[in-house]
């Protein structure tokens, strides 16, 4: 289970504005490992990417991605899920050593190195239940347009909202329809106001063809279909009918933020004339009709922050070095990367080296990843609090004034000038929450 970072959205933050920050992966120095197998804690690493004693630019150990025979060498860690506008800030060095430097790839590609980041579903931001309002069903009168409507708050993290128009019928244990069949129900005018605003449906009348906007769904031949004729319109000369004997409907999907309101309503009909399933009233007992949400959180981000050429260019990112780049000594990568608004995802921060031809090592050292405006101080084990454990770290950090960052230092360098000075110390002081969990 992955821990969730509650997200407080704050003005984006500037460089030289002091900003919060969480640290959210561990053992980035490499320390941490098997002395039986080298492995570092809590990586995982795939082509014997194993730590090392041959350079080291933090501590007593590297960990090294040898691109021995053409296959990719790294390893990764999965962190933290979060949700849109995000800012995620990584740093690491690399070094690549003059005995066995990365190649210039001759004919072929150039092989790069770096750090990646990447994006998978969430875990642990969970949508909020589905909220519905199926007020239709065999009382309701026939041959009149009833209004159903549903009146809420769109829930956090939620950033996008399906509208159902649902028939929900039962079927008996063998999942077969229950007797007596029921006849189909008509919708029409239907209506999402967002915080009050218009109606944020497109088609809300079905006087155009539903495909590209309402999908229809539900089994055994059920579903809904545009109809005219069948019974008077609401508004303009077309309705949805969603007929058969299973449950069956039509949604749409809109955009939509945490806080806001959230107004839909729409028309119901049965009819008096006809034989069910195809005509005939909205007869069955348990069956209901009307309107429902399921909130979504947001999409995962497309594509990942990569080291292959033309990879998502980030401004001010300079996440890989190949071999134009200076040997035997510490290069700074860095990603910083802002979550689009509406996206989620789970965050993988990755070493690698590879993607091209010939062979070479390279060693990293000193990766920090740290998230701003999540945190109102330091937080440097993702645990929501500052308390002594991250004091602890801050004496090991502090550089002074202009004296560049130590390894730890990015969680507490909040006016981005890379050191952690008496400012830093000043900021992070004022702002001791003590254990969120004594
Ligand atoms: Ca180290
Ligand atoms: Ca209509
Ligand atoms: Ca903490
Ligand atoms: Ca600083």
């Amino acid at each position: 289970m992955k821990r969730i970072i509650p997200i407080v959205i704050v003005a984006s933050a500037l460089v030289g504005t002091a900003v919060s920050r969480t640290l959210v992966l561990k053992n980035g120095s490499f320390e941490d490992f098997d002395p039986n197998t080298g492995i570092p804690i809590s990586w995982i690493e795939f082509s014997n990417t194993l730590v090392s004693t041959d350079v080291v630019a933090d501590g007593a150990v590297s960990i090294l991605a040898d691109f021995a025979n053409g296959a990719f060498a790294g390893a990764f860690q999965d962190t933290v899920s979060v949700s849109g506008n995000t800012r995620v800030f990584q740093r690491c060095l690399a070094l690549h050593p003059s005995s066995d430097p990365i190649p210039p790839g001759g004919a072929g590609t150039p092989p790069t190195a770096g750090i990646k980041l990447e994006f998978f579903p969430p875990q642990g931001i969970d949508p909020a239940p589905p909220e519905e309002n199926l007020a239709f069903d065999a009382n309701s009168p026939v041959d009149v347009w009833e209004t159903v409507s549903l009146n809420t708050v769109v829930p956090a993290d939620t950033t996008a909202a399906r509208v159902v128009l649902i028939s929900f019928e039962e079927t008996d244990p063998n999942g077969n329809p229950i007797q007596p069949i029921n006849g189909p129900v008509y919708v029409d005018s239907v209506s999402l106001s967002i915080d009050g605003g218009a109606n944020a449906l497109v088609n809300p009348s079905f006087e155009s063809t539903l495909s590209g906007n309402w999908n229809s769904f539900g089994s055994g031949g059920s579903g809904a279909i545009r109809n005219q004729f069948e019974v008077p319109a609401d508004d303009g000369v077309a309705v949805l009918k969603i007929g058969g004997d299973f449950t069956a409907g039509a949604t749409q999907e809109v955009s939509v933020s945490a806080g806001q309101t959230f107004d839909l309503s729409a028309k119901f009909r049965s009819r008096s004339t006809g034989t069910p399933p195809n005509g005939g009233p909205y007869q069955h007992p348990a069956a209901r009709a009307g309107v429902k949400v399921e909130w979504i959180v947001g999409s995962v981000p497309q594509p990942n922050i990569d080291i292959v050429p033309n990879a998502n260019p980030i401004s001010g990112t300079t996440n890989a070095i190949d071999s134009t780049d200076p040997t035997d000594v510490w290069i700074p990568l860095t990603i910083d990367y802002t979550m689009p608004a509406g996206s989620a995802a789970l965050l993988r921060a990755t070493i690698l080296n590879g993607f091209g031809t010939g062979s070479g090592k390279v060693y990293y050292d000193s990766y920090e990843m740290v998230l701003t405006n999540v945190f109102d101080g330091s937080d440097t084990d993702a645990d929501g609090d500052e308390d002594l454990h991250d004091m602890a770290l801050l004496q090991r950090a502090y550089s002074g004034s202009g004296g560049g960052l130590k390894f730890g230092g990015l969680v507490f360098d909040h006016d981005e000038d890379d050191d952690v000075d008496d400012s830093d110390v000043s900021f992070t002081l004022s702002r001791m929450t003590g254990p969120a969990t004594p």
